[in-house]
């Protein structure tokens, strides 16, 4: 045996030779299957070509070599590190050529072929990789299989005759970089490896080579028509049906069909020669009719999620646990759609999908963003040396999914410019499976494509497209449309979702969309809590912009998820409940109301007196209901009422338990008696101090020091807050950035002059100017203190001058206390809202401590806001707003917060710090798309707000 080290195949544009023809995936018949999983031994070298292929032979000595589990990425177990770019090419563009620097990676397992495997004569086992970035050549036994790329999509060898009873010896050598890296420019981190399952499947002789399974389903007769397509003879079975053909011949029959609401599957058997394949059939018909994406007959609205696959600790190698976890969570969200962005997930997520309901548009790996940067010239998807291995793509990840009923759209890829590659792909795939609608992006003239799509788009453009009044080629104005990705989920944020989710609602031809993105892809780090970009030393980097997620790294909710769920529930809960009824809105596209339960409360003040099951008809999607509430409670004490109304799972489901919450709305009934403090004491000069009722200030600054025996230190006017992602937005924005000219123009840095410290006989003012060095504009801030026996009554009264060109971030007072953990309110919660992110806030009385306040963006930022507050107690201080106010408090200064690069730079001090806001300015989703609607701006103008304080035991 010769020794080589030829790496042409590494640059070569071919998606690889040697392979097998792509097939639809499965996870287990009876035929038998080893898998391959688990410690391989593992040797880095730093080019393709510093070792031979030596390694491969049988005999070879590897004890010396690391550990490294696969499926896994070598960079995330010690050898070498992870780089994050979005759509920058980490190497120099000059396709297909990769540089000399390729870190590859060689692989080796011993395995013996357990006892009850069969008669190996017959010459039937495949070795199926489910996925490896970017470029594997493999032998078994010393003997080449072949190489191959395309590192989300899965790749087989028949290995029959190589095998042998014990001591295999398969090897894998993978490099970072090939000419598929060139494809494959997602933004997210770039991770070598064998990162999916490695398998050694047996073929029994003439079992089916492949298989594609039609079921459709009539809505107007209610029956399924199935029939399996296969390469082999073989019958199809689906006992619960009555079932039983041969391939190929169809059958239909009454069924219940699937939807994401009601995922129905039957179980079936494939049974071709030795071989009984398991099928899951779910019967479903996807058509484009009246200018819409129908299933079953019924216009579908997407609630989705872009989801990539992530876990802080192994990557995309992810495990059947966490891909549930995913699919629960989202069910748990009330969400209804996935974008599997930006290639084929890991085929077992599409199982569960199926099983649990979720529309699925499948997205093929695909992506070429990097040349943007050369005005897209020498894009590989207008090349055609390239197409044969977009073709490639197309078909492994079609052959390989086309028998999920969840998968209901074809995506190309995502952000890789035009050209007649994707035409190419669009085609084939348009042939090969008419029975779904195909999407892109890129392309706004919808060319190749069943549906327009955009990302990013102002609420404006979407309503002008829901109106059809975008115009465009004759060929888009005739399709429906989605917002492939939309909200910005990066760091706070993103605001403006139940904007959107209105006009979605009103406007039949917006499909809905897909929020960007599901999760974080924060790299879990001792020295960080979690990396992101630029945290390896990488030479280009775009920092945290990959961790933009609905969910924390670690798959904790975010605010963003909170509201989104609350934006997207499936049932209206709305009305005027004084007039002693509620209007309940089926809006699921499929499901009745039956699998629900409703629970009314009535609360005072927050505290409810009284609740009850509130029966609701099993309402059919799209209907809606007068649901009378019962009389309110005779006995109720006076206060500020509310109802609060909760669609709740009458039982358990697959995804979440009986009384999981579903949907729900609140109502108030009478108003809140506003907090005042008739100024009965005034304020007295002793010494260095004004007293005031329980409060003492600083005579000559006239600075609040104590309220009873709690110590106050620091408050005054705060317009400052530590910029989030949504304020810093993105380079490349047109519109105004806040967070950048916030810090230009000095918000970050107001100074407080005082002008006056004036005693009355009922009250103390103090008048100040704040205002920032070098500028011209202020805000006149006047803080009027009154005070009976008990209570102290603080009014801010705030005029600008001077020319304001930009929003305040916030708008408020703040102050430190000397002790504080415990916090309890009544207002909105429990968790994190904002003017544009505020649904979710349910009004009730809530508890938390100071760092549960604190929500742990991976990127510290502004955060931990609490609505619509009437009353907090914290450090002994309770504090009245008149109106009601945004609660912060936290162990460390807005300064500290915004100069805090990671999580872990925050720490605590002794003092705690508090605001509390009039306003705050919205959120929007400036980090990628547009900013806050100008509605929720926090203008400068005039304003005036009230709180009572007053000291509580702790
Ligand atoms: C869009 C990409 O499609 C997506 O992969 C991600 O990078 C997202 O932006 C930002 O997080 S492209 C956008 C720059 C228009």
């Amino acid at each position: 045996m010769s020794f080589r080290t030829d790496t042409a195949y590494v640059e070569d544009v071919s998606p690889g030779s040697g392979v097998l023809p792509p097939r639809a995936w499965y996870a287990a018949s009876d035929a038998k299957s080893l898998s391959l999983n688990g410690s391989w031994r593992f040797r880095l070298s730093d080019t393709a070509d510093a070792e031979d292929d030596s390694f491969a032979r049988e005999g070879y000595d590897a004890s010396g070599w690391a550990e490294l589990a696969v499926p896994g990425h070598w960079v995330l177990q010690g050898h070498g590190s992870p780089a994050y770019t979005n759509h920058l090419y980490p190497f120099p563009v000059d396709p297909p050529r990769v540089p000399t620097e390729n870190p590859t990676g060689d692989h080796l397992r011993v395995f013996d072929l357990p006892g009850d495997w069969p008669d190996r004569s017959d010459g039937g086992a495949v070795l199926r990789f489910d996925g490896v970035e970017s470029c594997a050549r493999v032998w078994l036994n010393g003997a080449e299989l072949g190489e191959f790329k395309g590192s989300r999509l899965p790749h087989e060898f028949t290995v029959g005759a190589l095998l042998k009873p014990a001591g295999n010896v398969l090897a894998v050598r993978v490099h970072q970089w090939s000419s598929g890296s060139y494809l494959e420019d997602q933004d997210q981190w770039w991770l070598p490896g064998i990162f999916r399952d490695v398998t050694l499947l047996h073929r029994p002789a003439g079992s089916a080579p492949d298989f594609f399974v039609h079921a459709s389903y009539d809505h107007a007769a209610g029956t399924g028509t199935l029939r399996v397509d296969s390469g082999a003879l073989g019958r199809v079975s689906v006992p619960d049906l009555g079932i039983d053909v041969a391939t190929g011949e169809p059958v239909t029959v009454p069924v219940e069909p699937w939807s994401a609401e009601t995922p129905r599957l039957y179980d079936g058997v494939l049974a071709a020669g030795g071989e009984q394949v398991p099928l899951r059939i779910g019967f479903r018909t996807v058509e484009l009719s009246d200018g819409l994406i129908k299933v079953n007959g019924r216009t579908v609205l997407f609630k989705g999620v872009n989801r990539h696959e992530w876990h802080p600790e192994r990557g995309r190698a992810l495990d059947l646990a966490t891909m549930r976890e995913d699919v629960l969570l989202m069910k748990r969200h009330n969400v209804n759609a996935v974008r599997t962005s930006h290639y084929p997930p890991h085929p077992a997520f599409l199982d569960l999908c199926d099983e649990l309901g979720l529309w699925v548009v499948d997205e093929c790996d695909l992506e070429t963003h990097g040349f943007i940067e050369q005005g897209w010239r020498d894009n590989p998807v207008d090349d055609d040396r390239w197409t044969p291995a977009l073709l490639d793509r197309a078909a492994r990840m079609v052959e390989r999914d086309k028998n999920h009923p969840a998968v209901v759209v074809w995506s190309l890829g995502n952000e890789a410019g035009t050209g007649r590659g994707l035409t190419a792909m669009a085609e084939w795939i348009h042939g090969r499976d008419p029975s779904r609608p195909v999407h892109y992006e890129g392309d706004f003239d919808c060319r190749d494509t069943d549906v327009y799509s955009r990302m990013y788009l102002p609420h404006a453009e979407v309503e002008r497209i829901g109106r059809g009044l975008d115009g465009g080629a004759r060929r888009r104005r005739e399709l429906p449309f989605f917002l492939c990705e939309y909200g910005h989920a990066m760091g706070n944020g993103p605001g403006g979702l139940a904007d959107y989710q209105r006009l979605f609602e009103a406007h039949e031809r917006l499909q809905g969309g897909f929020v960007w993105e599901w999760i974080d892809h924060g790299v879990k780090d001792e020295r960080f809590g979690y990396a992101y970009g630029g945290d390896f030393g990488e030479e280009l980097h775009d920092g945290n912009f990959v961790c933009d997620g609905l969910v924390f790294p670690d798959r904790r909710p975010s605010p963003g998820l909170v509201e989104y769920k609350k934006v997207i529930e499936p049932v209206a809960i709305e009305g005027d409940p004084v007039g002693g009824a509620v209007r309940v809105t089926n809006k699921h596209d499929f499901a009745d109301l039956s699998a629900l339960a409703f629970a009314w409360a009535y609360q005072v003040d927050g505290e409810t007196v009284a609740s009850g099951a509130l029966p609701v008809p099993p309402l059919a999607p799209g209907e809606s209901a007068e649901v009378k509430l019962p009389e309110p409670p005779a006995a109720a004490p006076a206060g500020e009422a509310h109802w609060t109304v909760r669609a709740l799972l009458a039982a358990g489901t697959a995804w979440a338990p009986a009384g999981h919450v579903v949907a729900w709305g609140q109502f108030a009934v009478s108003a809140r008696p506003r907090p005042s403090v008739p100024a009965s004491r005034g304020p007295v000069r002793g010494g260095s101090l004004i007293t005031l009722g329980p409060a003492s200030f600083d005579a000559r600054t006239g600075a609040l020091r104590a309220i009873g025996p709690v110590a106050v230190t620091g408050l005054r006017l705060d317009v400052w807050r530590a910029t989030t992602d949504n304020d810093d937005g993105a380079p490349w924005q047109s519109d105004v950035r806040h967070g950048p000219l916030w810090r230009e123009l000095g918000l970050h840095r107001m100074r407080h002059r005082l002008d006056a410290v004036e005693v009355a006989e009922d009250a103390l003012t103090v008048r100040t100017r704040v205002a920032p060095a070098a500028r011209e504009f202020g805000l006149s801030a006047v803080y009027r203190w009154t005070a009976d026996a008990t209570r102290l009554g603080l009014t801010v009264s705030v005029t600008p001058d001077g020319d304001w060109t930009v929003p305040l971030p916030r708008l408020g007072v703040r102050f430190g206390l000397a002790a504080a953990d415990r916090v309890r309110w009544y207002g909105g919660g429990p968790g994190e809202a904002y003017p544009d992110s505020v649904t979710a806030a349910e009004v009730g009385r809530w508890q938390s401590d100071v760092d549960e306040l604190q929500t742990p963006y991976v990127r510290p930022q502004e955060n931990g806001a609490r609505a619509g507050v009437r009353w907090a107690e914290l450090g002994g201080l309770r504090v009245e707003g008149d109106p009601e106010f945004f609660l912060t408090a936290r162990r460390w200064t807005t300064e500290h917060l915004d100069a805090a690069a990671h999580l872990t730079d925050l720490v605590p001090g002794d003092t705690v710090w508090v605001n509390l806001d009039h306003a705050l300015h919205g959120l929007g989703s400036q980090s990628c798309g547009p900013g806050p609607l100008p509605r929720y701006f926090l203008r400068a103008e005039p304003a005036r707000f009230s709180f009572v304080f007053s000291a509580v035991p702790a």
